[in-house]
């Protein structure tokens, strides 16, 4: 069995003092680069957004940051601008050690589908190509930390489950944004779908 560690958009916009700051979210910086050094193989996600796009409140007149729309794949929080292709916002956090890093998959990058998961966009249809990527090394388990615990990660983790992967969630270097219940909802939906939420080994 080979472990891939997934590290989610551990970016500098998802960290205090960026633009969709994640409270505390560079806290976990530490630990991921220990996991990372002894992984057997590691990906980074990037969250990657060109300017305009549609899941920023900017884009959709007289909306604001964290209201609800509906889109033609369902509904979807507007956010704030953030992780726009080549910004700086958008790059990793200074301190990650990136350069560990085997593959670096950027998403959210179609103008018009937001991508919380890894693996597929928010139409659930559109794949990243991660699926691919894993199953052409032979990777079957997934361990998975980052940003945000409640979007990205629990995007990620669920679709993993569903494809077959074994996945565990250290959830003690993951943060969330925690909106309206988000986290709740995402530990429940995350175990339902057979993914292991640990906090660490001691
Ligand atoms: C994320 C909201 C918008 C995340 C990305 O990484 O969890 N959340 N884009
Ligand atoms: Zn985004």
């Amino acid at each position: 069995m080979t472990t891939a560690l997934i590290v989610i958009d551990l970016q500098k916009d998802f960290c205090p003092g960026g633009a969709l700051a994640v409270p505390d979210g560079d806290a976990i910086v530490g630990g991921v680069n220990a996991l990372m050094a002894e992984a057997e193989a590691v990906i980074l996600t990037q969250d990657w957004h060109p300017a305009g796009h549609s899941s920023f409140a900017s884009s959709h007149e007289g909306k604001s940051p964290y209201d609800l729309i509906d889109m033609p794949y369902g509904p979807q929080v507007l956010w704030p601008d953030h992780c726009i292709q080549g910004s700086l916002g958008a790059q990793f956090h200074p301190e990650l050690q990136a350069d560990r890093a085997d593959l670096i998959i950027r998403k959210g990058y179609n103008p018009a589908i937001d991508s919380y998961s890894a693996f597929f966009e928010n139409d659930h249809l559109t794949p990243t190509g991660l699926e691919g990527y894993l199953r052409t090394r032979s990777i079957d388990s997934l361990l998975m930390v980052g940003l945000a615990l409640d979007f990205c990660v629990n995007f990620s983790a669920v679709d993993a489950a569903k494809l077959g992967f074994d996945v565990e969630v250290r959830e003690d270097l993951c943060r969330a944004i925690d909106l309206d219940g988000s986290l709740a909802a995402a530990r429940d939906g995350m175990q339902a779908a057979g993914v292991r939420l640990e906090t660490g080994h001691g």
